[in-house]
């Protein structure tokens, strides 16, 4: 996929124009076709102009831009735009936090025009001083530049999944394969991913290995041998093929889906037992016959033990659940009814009302929750208290037609830098749902961040808290806040908390979703849907769910209709 590629131009094509001060409508729309571009489920290299059109904030002039660049490998108007401003000072924009106009600022009286001398710059303290450069903020871009170095070889897994499924798909379609499997750390929906490893039985192994190192996908074939082969995809990651023997398949998943931590615990009890487990099967060591490893399942039957879920196989307790009886039943897609947080094109989404409503009944669900941004964020062109009471009344109108559907009036509040919320009560309580984030002042203190949310919390009205911790991964960390206290006046005023499911998000992280379940803290996992294809992303909100040993009854958009209105209710009363 080449979308990544696209999606970075038009992005450097935003930042330039906003280091020249160009209409921020036009910024804007690039942007946006960017952020549209890139979580595209097709490969934009197979998309007629047609149908790039019809792609959300797409049109004429974009498309035919995508279509130039992908035919010729160039963008005309990228290149000029490039050559009006300083190679380099773009990169600055990479530093997370460095805006364009800060960006200039430091070309224009310091010329600086790379990351190295900014670092060292701010280092000597060289940077304060200019107009709204502070101390902090040379602080800041210190870190920032720090964490831009930290980023090696993991991947998040929203980059990785498509890239393994497209791989997964032409070998079905070309390779004599028999059985296919992911295994590793995207087995068990970990947030980053280092390589992709992939298993396979076939009747004609040396065949399925030479379509595999020739698929179109691969920049590099790293290896190539009967039982393994590798592979960097296009996209820069490794990919690792095993093709094993039938009656081994079984153990072999197990083994390589890991965790290596999980695998040392199951081998040590095997050895308890006069057993030997490998990627090959489950032994007795005197008699050396072999008791199992076609099934995954034998290598927990033979252990006494029943079958443990990828997600759970990181050695943090899951094998004495297992041996005590006691492993919770994960919350599965088809628990979900609905996604409480969905933006409209009357905020900063793409779609009408009708379309997000298709595209939920499309995925099975019962109700949606409209949650356009309120009027504080400005950027996302959040609603003022009329429009939001406006189309208020235009969802309760709606609702009345719906068949075998409801929507859900809501909105997604600014919870601003003071700590005030973005609309008064009378207005929130006129609403089914309020949802509650921060977009803003991220480099408070961890008191007055954790304090926001907590005064937030208490809020009769505010039914979720979303995306809590801000991070994007591998763009931007966490913000610092005091998960423990959240947690707990989570618990005390009943309020629930997300589980964003923005596979650059997906936070709540699942160590907090573990113990925000031990707290007896209500859950929810929602997609922060812009586009309709983004709902697909709740997948990877389940995935870090079932890390966290969440269960159905944790989660409270696996609530019916009616439960969850009346679970809403009794926070207000
Ligand atoms: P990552 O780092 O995101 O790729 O995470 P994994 O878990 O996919 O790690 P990877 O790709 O190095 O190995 C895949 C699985 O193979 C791993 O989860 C367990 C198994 N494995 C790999 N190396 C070892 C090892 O040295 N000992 C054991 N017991 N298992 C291993
Ligand atoms: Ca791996
Ligand atoms: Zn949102």
């Amino acid at each position: 996929m080449r979308n990544q590629e696209v999606a970075k131009i038009f992005n450097d094509i935003a930042d330039i124009l906003e280091i020249k001060g160009d209409n921020p409508f036009r910024i804007r729309a690039y942007r946006r076709a960017a952020q549209n571009i890139d979580s595209l489920a097709k490969d934009v290299t197979e998309i007629s102009v047609e149908e790039l059109q019809m792609i959300p904030g797409i049109g004429a002039d974009l498309a035919g831009k995508v279509h130039e660049y992908v035919a010729t490998g160039s963008l005309k108007f990228y290149e000029d735009l490039k050559k009006e401003v300083p190679s380099g000072l773009v990169d600055l924009l990479s530093v997370p936090g460095l805006g364009p106009k800060t960006a200039k600022l430091f070309f224009d009286k310091l010329h600086i025009t790379n990351v190295d001398d900014l670092e060292n710059l701010a280092k000597e303290g060289k940077l304060k001083g200019l107009p709204g450069i502070q101390a902090k903020t040379e602080e800041n871009i210190l870190k920032g530049i720090a964490m831009i170095r930290r980023r090696t070889g993991r991947s998040p897994i929203g980059r990785v999944l498509p890239v393994a499924e497209g791989i997964m798909g032409k070998l079905k379609e070309k390779a004599p394969v028999d059985k296919l499997s992911i295994a590793g750390s995207l087995r068990r929906w970990k947030d980053t991913i280092k390589d992709i490893d992939i298993l396979a039985t076939s009747k004609d192994p040396h065949k399925v290995m030479n379509v595999f190192v020739h698929l179109p996908q691969v920049k590099e074939a790293l290896m190539k041998g009967p039982t393994k082969s590798s592979l960097i995809t296009q996209e820069g990651i490794q990919v690792d093929l095993r093709v094993v023997d039938e009656g081994s398949f079984g153990a072999a998943l197990a083994y390589f889906t890991g965790s290596k931590e999980h695998n040392i615990r199951l081998r040590e009890m095997a050895v308890r037992k006069g057993l030997k487990i490998n990627e090959y099967g489950i032994f007795d060591v005197k008699t050396d016959k072999k008791l199992g490893g076609e099934l995954e399942n034998d290598v927990y039957k033979i252990l006494g033990m029943p079958y443990i879920a990828p997600e759970m196989r990181e050695d943090t307790g899951e094998i004495e659940a297992a041996l005590e009886g006691r492993l919770p039943r994960l919350v599965e897609m088809e628990d979900i009814k609905g996604d409480l947080h969905v933006h409209t094109k009357s905020s900063d989404g793409s779609h009408d009302i009708q379309e997000l409503i298709d595209a939920a009944k499309a995925r099975g669900y019962e109700y949606l929750a409209i949650t356009d941004h309120s009027k504080g964020l400005a950027v996302a062109r959040g609603l003022s208290i009329e429009q939001v009471l406006e189309q208020n009344t235009k969802i309760k109108t709606l609702n009345k037609k719906l068949k075998g559907f409801k929507l859900l009036s809501g909105t997604e509040m600014d919870i601003k830098s003071d700590g005030s919320l973005d609309y008064p009560d009378e207005v929130l309580k006129q609403l089914d749902i309020v949802v509650a984030s921060i977009h803003s002042g991220f480099r408070q203190s961890k008191e007055q961040i954790t304090k926001r949310l907590v005064s937030a919390m208490k809020n009769p009205y505010v039914s979720i808290i979303a995306h809590p911790s801000g991070r994007l991964i591998g763009e931007r960390d966490a913000y610092e806040i005091d998960m423990d206290e959240v947690l707990k006046t989570a618990r005390e005023t009943g309020t629930a908390i997300e589980i964003n499911a923005y596979p650059l998000r997906l936070d709540l992280t699942d160590i907090y979703v573990r113990k925000a379940k031990e707290m007896g803290v209500s859950l929810t996992i929602n997609t922060d849907t812009h586009v309709t294809f983004q709902f697909d992303f709740m997948a990877y909100g389940v995935g870090t769910a079932r890390r966290g040993w969440a269960e159905k009854k944790d989660v409270l958009n696996t609530l019916s209709y009616s439960a969850l209105m009346k679970r809403l209710k009794s926070k207000a009363s």
